[in-house]
């Protein structure tokens, strides 16, 4: 107990500014405030939060099923609607357990998690976000289809491999994704066509990061560098399909969407080809009620955070001073507060993301070259960070980065370039024991 007690201050100490004023009780940092959950099992993400009042703890229970529901095309008794082309069958096919997903393409039973995201780099814009579609695709390549429907082209992937060696002279290797596309039509791919291929991120704790301010988020930006750390970031702008006009982004890998509901929206219309009240027919119709796409947006919001594990371990408490030491947190902010949200249980949290929501220019080494929103094709959002160690006790071959083509936390550590850059040289200078106490602490999330 008594060394508990002290490891605790210990870790207060090292952390700098702690959970709270020096003297008091060492609090455990709980990531998702009154939302946070003690699983650190492969069902962790999948966990409604604790402080769900009953009404709502139904609410995310109508919503796990819409999430889980399996749509077949119409007409149909259950879930009608899917296709005619789309890439997956439910919200969970991409999203399974709520985890990072699998760098798999093709047809078999695990079916593709990965979309790619297409678009002209001139032309007649035909998108408020001034994006151009490509003729055949649109702005998203649909693998799949119907019966008797032809998809849109049918994708792979090849992963090429590059030799590095940190600091101390150990190898490396590291692997970027080679995306073909070969349209269904027989017709030739535009030469210049721009392609963004997204892994799906985890679905939890998404709640929080819609809570907190804008201004919060606007605070933190810093476009110009004007206190010359290297580090900029700023908030994307998107267009708000409900508002009819521009808006700040935050969810999607180059926070290309403004708020929970329009993603899930672009999901069901996008990705399973199901029409809904935000994304209707061109006669007004939809496939789903304005009550199904609710509940898949309230159980997005209303999941639990899995609390943080092995916080007085020395080997983890040594690993988080190095990621302050070397500026990770510059992008990857520990805290956040969260402000109003229609959703009462996610009102006033501190919580523990590891992100500021905002993008930063991330060099060539991970730049796609395709616009999004005002997002330039080098700049990504920062990701939460948060039950980052569970993502393979989750799913065993979840990937990291957008792409999917970080295989381990080192090698996500590796590919950072442009604005962390520095940081990655940081990382790159560490001795072994240094290096495995940062992944280390990356485990302890
Ligand atoms: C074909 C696979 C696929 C399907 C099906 C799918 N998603 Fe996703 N989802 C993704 C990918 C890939 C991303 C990242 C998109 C990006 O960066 O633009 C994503 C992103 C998201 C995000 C944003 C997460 C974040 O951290 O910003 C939410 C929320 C989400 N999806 C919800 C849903 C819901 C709800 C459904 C069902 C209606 C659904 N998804 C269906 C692949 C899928
Ligand atoms: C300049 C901002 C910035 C800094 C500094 C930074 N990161 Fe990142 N980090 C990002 C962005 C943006 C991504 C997403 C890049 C992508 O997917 O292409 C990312 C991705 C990651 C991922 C993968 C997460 C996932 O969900 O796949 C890990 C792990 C990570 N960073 C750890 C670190 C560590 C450790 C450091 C310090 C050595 C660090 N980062 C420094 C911005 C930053
Ligand atoms: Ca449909
Ligand atoms: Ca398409
Ligand atoms: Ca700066």
């Amino acid at each position: 107990m008594r060394r508990a007690l002290m490891l605790g201050a210990l870790l207060l100490w090292t952390t700098g500014c702690g959970e709270e004023a020096p003297g008091a009780p060492a609090e455990p940092p709980r990531a998702g405030g009154a939302t946070t959950i003690d699983d650190r099992t492969s069902l962790a993400f999948a966990q409604p939060a604790p402080n769900l009042t009953a009404e709502d703890a139904e609410r995310h229970r109508v919503g796990d099923a819409a999430f889980e529901a399996v749509f077949v095309p119409g007409p149909a008794v259950i879930n009608p609607g899917l296709g005619p082309v789309y890439n997956n069958t439910s919200c969970n096919g991409c999203h399974l357990r709520n985890g990072r997903g699998m760098p798999v393409m093709g047809t078999g039973p695990q079916r593709t998690q990965l979309l790619v995201r297409v678009s002209l780099p001139d032309g007649t814009p035909d998108h408020p976000n001034g994006s151009v579609p490509v003729p055949g695709f649109g702005f998203q390549v649909q693998d799949q289809a119907n019966y008797g429907v032809q998809p849109e082209a049918s994708v792979a992937l090849e992963w090429v491999e590059t030799q590095g060696r940190y600091a101390d002279g150990m190898a490396y290797s590291l692997r970027s994704p080679k995306v073909s596309i070969t349209p269904k039509s027989g017709a030739t791919l535009p030469e210049r066509m721009l392609m963004s291929l997204r892994l799906p991120p985890p679905v939890f704790g998404l709640g929080l990061l819609e809570a907190v301010d804008v201004s919060t988020l606007q605070a933190l930006a810093d476009p110009d560098d004007r206190n010359g750390d290297g580090v900029s970031g700023r908030l994307n702008e998107v267009w708000d399909v409900a508002a009819q006009a521009l808006a700040p982004g935050r969810f999607g890998w180059k926070a290309n969407s403004p708020h929970l509901r329009q993603q899930s929206a672009e999901a069901y219309f996008n990705d399973m080809g199901i029409s809904n009240p935000l994304f209707p027919e061109q006669d007004g119709t939809h496939e789903i009620t304005r009550d199904t796409l609710e509940a898949a947006v309230f159980y997005a919001q209303s999941l639990g955070v899995p609390a943080r594990t092995a916080l007085s371990d020395l080997e983890v408490v040594r690993g988080e001073k190095l990621f302050k030491s070397l500026g990770c947190e510059q992008c990857h902010r520990e805290t956040l507060e969260t402000g109003t949200h229609t959703v009462a249980e996610l009102v006033h949290q501190r919580i523990h993301p590891y992100t500021d929501l905002l993008l930063h220019d991330m060099g060539p080494e991970l730049a796609d070259g395709r616009p999004d929103g005002a997002a330039t094709g080098a700049e990504w959002r920062t990701p939460a960070l948060w039950g980052l160690g569970l993502t393979q006790t989750v799913l065993p071959y979840a990937a990291f980065l957008h792409d999917g083509r970080a295989r381990t936390l080192e090698e996500a550590i590796l590919w950072h370039g442009g604005e962390s850059a520095a940081a990655r040289e940081g990382f790159r200078g560490l001795s072994a024991s240094d290096r495995a106490a940062l992944v280390e602490f990356l485990h302890s999330l």
